[in-house]
């Protein structure tokens, strides 16, 4: 028997063509992580063409034992590229296989249990979507307002200093009309020295402070006062304040602004009223009202019998103020007002109790 010839390098040469062409065939065709290890273990293991091949090497001229060796190692590395090329491929792919597979459709279950009828129902019910508070809708409403007459907003901290809340508008310690606000306090510094704002108006000092005049301007925002709960009352609601300063602002203008928006808020069909009142930071001072809703202006237990409710307090900036924030009296003048906006939206949507706001009733809240 004749030994088989050995192979030349020409012949070795396109032998290694041969079979890293067909291990990169091979590895394209693996269609799974576990295939494609099996046909790793064909291309490039101990079994594999190539492997066999370097055999073949010793019966080569040092030369092309070199040359040729090279070459099986360049393949051998090219077909390991393409295999990791394709593990990741298939991990892509077999990934997004997977979480389409666990894929849970809650939309469907939601309208299958609205539409099954005499079905087996399905937990959970229809979810709709929700909806702002009457009162966050009316705060935003009034907003929109006011940007229309030219007004810009502002807001300041529900935590207030005395300085703010009392003694810049015009109360210093022991005023007795501090005792129109049931204040309360909270413990952090000196006794009584830091309180929950009871109206919005120290918003107006934070601003003039900040601004110059010309300033026209509302500051809606959360109010506390240690009121008992009523048709008309809660001890935390909302305000929204109002303040122009500027030249030659004069009381006409407070009416006629107030004019101006009631019509533009409840429309042409709403009687409303200015009387006189009296706060220590404005002078003169008054009191916005509107014919009571309920009672159509008779008298009800919502307006205590009066026929008419009270929205808010009004008035023309008291120098005092002016002088706690470094403006000058003799060339500014200016107006402010402060508005419930929880009764304004009681008001406007005819409700007899203002306590119904924070009933949290879907029959309710789903009215407006
Ligand atoms: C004030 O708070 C003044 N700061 C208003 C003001 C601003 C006057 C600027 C002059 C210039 P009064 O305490 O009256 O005023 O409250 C104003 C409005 O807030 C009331 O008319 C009412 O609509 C609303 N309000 C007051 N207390 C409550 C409460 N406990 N619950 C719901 N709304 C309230």
């Amino acid at each position: 028997m004749t030994n088989p010839q050995p192979p030349s390098s020409h012949q070795l040469a396109a032998d290694v063509a041969a079979a890293e062409d067909s291990a990169i065939a091979a590895v394209a065709r693996a269609g799974s992580a576990a295939e494609l290890d099996r046909i790793q273990s064909e291309v490039i293991g101990k079994r594999s063409a190539l492997a066999r091949l370097n055999t073949a090497l010793g019966a080569l001229d040092p030369e092309g034992r070199r040359s040729a060796g090279a070459s099986i190692n360049a393949a051998r590395s090219r077909v390991g590229g393409q295999i990791e090329q394709r593990r990741s491929m298939l991990a892509v792919t077999e990934r997004r296989a997977r979480i389409e597979a666990e894929r849970l459709d809650l939309t469907e279950t939601i309208a299958l249990a609205s539409t099954t009828g005499g079905g087996v129902p399905l937990p959970g019910g229809p979810v709709t979507r929700g909806r702002l508070n009457l009162v966050t809708q009316t705060r935003d409403e009034l907003e929109d307002t006011f940007v229309a007459l030219g007004f810009a907003v502002a807001e300041g901290p529900e935590a207030e200093t005395d300085w703010y809340n009392f003694e810049a508008l015009n109360m210093p310690p022991a005023h007795p009309a501090r005792g129109m606000w049931d204040t309360l306090y909270l413990k952090l510094g000196k006794p009584e020295t830091v309180l929950l704002r009871t109206h919005t108006s120290p918003v107006q000092v934070r601003l003039m402070e900040r601004q110059k005049p010309p300033i026209y301007a509302v500051m809606p925002g959360r109010c506390y006062r240690r009121d008992t709960p009523d048709a008309r009352h809660l001890p935390v609601f909302h305000q929204i304040e109002g303040l122009v300063v500027d030249r030659d602002i004069t009381f006409a203008d407070l009416a006629g602004t107030i004019e101006a928006f009631t019509t533009s808020f409840f429309g042409p069909g709403i009687h409303s009223r200015l009387r006189p009142s009296y706060f220590p930071f404005t002078e003169p001072s008054g009191e916005f009202e509107v014919t009571c809703p309920i009672c159509a202006g008779v008298g009800c237990r919502t307006c205590s019998g009066s026929g008419w409710i009270e929205l808010g307090g009004c008035g023309m900036v008291d120098p005092n103020v002016f002088a706690a924030v470094g403006i000058d009296p003799d060339v500014h003048s200016g107006f402010a007002f402060g508005f419930g906006i929880d009764r304004l939206a009681q008001v406007r949507a005819g409700l007899s109790d203002m306590r119904t706001l924070l009933d949290n009733d879907i029959r309710f809240i789903t009215q407006f």
